[in-house]
């Protein structure tokens, strides 16, 4: 099963990673490149082992997909998987009154007291960004993320480019081309980004009448963000190939850093002594006219008996 790929990289770092300080002082275990393939045709690749909360992963690719780069609409559908790198911009500024929320990842882990402090502060943050435009504009904004590059890269002539149109419309046209590529790496707009893209670059390939889809991740959060990806970019294929009347290939994972944190590592465990349950169903609705017109409750899960979840926290 797709969902052995997925264990067998755990079972593969914990033997073998190197374990490594990182920017966020959590600490983990990681090797350097590895790849995972999946094929599509077989079920649709969301894990069993533990439940993975495929609305937030559909929300956030629709909000992609707008080239919306402000967590606004996120919150919006109640998915909160953002809110920490806005919620940070917002307490390292001027306008932020509240108590000292320096270090607020590792401090609300560490630290009872502070952990209720920092939660208030979120609260009103969540608040602040759905109802108060003005603070949405200001703090919402995670910057030039993923939303902006796909759909509005600027280019040196102030003119903007919408790579996923482009590549829609390449792989009508030009289904052989081994140019079909999407960056959401630009080198420029970095510094303006509150996480520099993880996934970084995507390439899109079409044999048979089926579309396959290669994503080189420069750095996976094994247990948490992993999970998520691999689910965001199968849908994404789905969608595409949709869109171009194509059947559903592969979807290739290639990561650079490919890490478990070492606060994760009871968690993977867990999932790694479970038994695997069947692959569920995607369903998607029929009537689109193009990719741009999904909403939320239009792509559906059927047969998707998981495990319960397993709580970990998330490095910040
Ligand atoms: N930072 C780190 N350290 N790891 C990440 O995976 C990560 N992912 C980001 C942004 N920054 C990150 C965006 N994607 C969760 C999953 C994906 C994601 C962000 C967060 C997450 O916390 N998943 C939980 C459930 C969350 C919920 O239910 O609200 C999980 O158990 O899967
Ligand atoms: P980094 O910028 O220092 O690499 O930290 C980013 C962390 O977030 C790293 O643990 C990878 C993780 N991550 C994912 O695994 N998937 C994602 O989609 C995102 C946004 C982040």
């Amino acid at each position: 099963s797709y969902e052995n790929q997925y264990l067998e990289l755990c079972r593969h770092v914990l033997e073998n990673g190197n374990d490594r300080g990182d920017r966020t002082g959590t600490g983990t275990r990681s090797v350097f490149g590895y790849q995972m393939r999946f094929n599509l045709q077989e079920g649709f690749p969301l894990l069993t082992t533990k439940r993975v909360p495929f609305k937030l992963i559909v929300s956030e690719l629709l909000w992609f997909l707008k080239g919306d780069t402000n967590i606004r609409y996120l919150l919006l559908h109640n998915n909160n998987i953002w809110n920490e790198w806005a919620f940070q911009k917002w307490v390292e500024s001027d306008e932020y009154d509240g108590p000292d929320m320096t270090n607020f990842g590792i401090r609300s882990q560490e630290d009872e007291k502070f952990n209720k402090r920092y939660q208030e502060q979120m609260e009103r943050f969540k608040k602040l960004i759905i109802e108060d435009d003005e603070f949405a504009n200001k703090y919402g904004h995670l910057g030039d993320v993923y939303g902006k590059q796909w759909r509005h890269w600027k280019s040196s002539n102030d003119e903007t480019i919408d790579q996923i149109n482009q590549v829609i419309n390449d792989i009508k046209n030009k289904p052989q081309s081994r140019r079909l590529i999407v960056s959401a790496w630009n080198p420029e707009d970095i510094p303006n980004m509150a996480l520099p893209p993880c996934h970084t670059l995507f390439q899109f390939y079409v044999a048979d009448g089926k579309l396959s889809c290669q994503l080189y991740q420069r750095s996976g959060d094994i247990f948490l963000g992993i999970p998520f990806n691999i689910a965001s970019y199968s849908l994404l294929t789905h969608l595409i190939a949709k869109e171009c009347n194509l059947e559903v290939g592969d979807f290739v994972h290639t990561i650079g850093d490919a890490h478990i944190y070492h606060n994760h590592f009871e968690q993977v465990e867990l999932q790694l002594s479970r038994d695997l349950k069947d692959a569920p169903n995607l369903l998607i609705k029929e009537d689109k006219q193009s990719i741009f017109e999904y909403e939320v409750q239009d792509v559906k899960l059927e047969n998707y008996n998981p495990h319960p979840s397993i709580k970990a926290p998330i490095a910040v």
